[in-house]
């Protein structure tokens, strides 16, 4: 697997080495993201071991990252730009529909191209410490790694434009209640109830991950009427796998887990 950068590693964890946990690995700069690491992170993806069912990506040191790395913008022309930005484009796009579902276990720092990298993710796990902005407004730039794509999706274009516009930094909490995180958890435990819940992500059946990968935010864009039959065709498929009919016969045989409340 080419990767081009020393500043962020995969390991394997898990019974069959089933979850890879991907860290940015450049604490000394916050986890900045210069071209290398975009390039590493879109060869990660690319060239995942087989065998893997589910992804972590956390930073190390105290942020998970500063965005993109300010000391190589300035000498950039515009075309140079372009190209930059869907370099950054095609590298999230390899984490979001890529091989397997990811994680984000979220601390510190979540700014700028940061918090373009987490909201490519599936599910966003935060502790307490974590805090979220767009410096991009202050620093005389826009978002260029999707961020106004995805973003909006998450919490709205009003409440983006006003990070960007006022430099409003959202403290954990405030983020969780505005849809930024899925889970908000203690300080310094964000990367564990990461793992565990990669752990239950990687049980499922892989065509059902595939579907909620793939066909949910397809659907979700979709008019009515065009998203209730993509539904139903993903439906028959997913059901169809041998997978699906030997989980839902364990349940019927009182061998499967009942939904639980606790
Ligand atoms: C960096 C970067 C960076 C830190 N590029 N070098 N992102 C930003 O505008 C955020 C800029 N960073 C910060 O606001 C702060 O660094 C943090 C809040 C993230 C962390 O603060 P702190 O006090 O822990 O660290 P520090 O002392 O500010 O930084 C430590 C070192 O990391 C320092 O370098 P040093 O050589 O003086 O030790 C910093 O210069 C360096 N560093 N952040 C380069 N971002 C696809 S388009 C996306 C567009 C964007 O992401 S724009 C937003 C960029």
């Amino acid at each position: 697997m080419p990767i081009h950068s020393n500043d962020i590693t995969l390991s394997l964890q898990g019974a069959s080495s089933e979850i890879a946990v991907i860290t940015l690995n450049r604490p000394a700069k916050r986890n900045a993201l210069n071209d290398g690491l975009i390039l590493a992170l879109r060869d990660i993806f690319q060239g995942m071991p087989h065998g893997v069912r589910a992804a972590v990506i956390h930073g190390s040191g105290d942020h998970f990252c500063a965005g993109l790395d300010l000391s190589e913008l300035s000498e950039r022309d515009a075309g140079e730009g372009l190209h930059h930005s869907r370099m950054w484009h095609a590298a999230l796009d390899c984490v979001q529909s890529g091989p397997v579902p990811v994680v984000a276990a979220l601390h510190g720092a979540v700014v700028g191209g940061g918090l373009e990298l987490a909201s490519a993710c599936h599910i966003r796990v935060a502790d307490e410490s974590s805090f979220f902005a767009l410096p991009e407004g202050s620093r005389g730039i826009f978002v260029g790694g999707g961020g106004s794509v995805r973003i909006p999706r998450l919490i709205g274009a009003a409440r983006m434009a006003d990070m960007m516009f006022t430099g409003r930094v959202y403290k954990a909490v405030d983020a969780e209640r505005i849809g930024l995180m899925q889970y908000l958890v203690p300080t310094g435990t964000a990367l564990d109830k990461a793992l565990e819940l990669a752990t239950r992500i990687a049980s499922n059946a892989p065509l059902t991950n595939y579907a909620l990968m793939h066909a949910l935010p397809r659907i979700a864009e979709q008019p009515a009427d065009q998203g209730f039959f993509t539904e139903a065709l993903m439906a028959a498929i997913v059901q169809n796998a041998p997978e699906a009919k030997a989980r839902v016969r364990d349940f019927l045989e009182g061998r499967a887990a009942k939904v639980s409340k606790d």
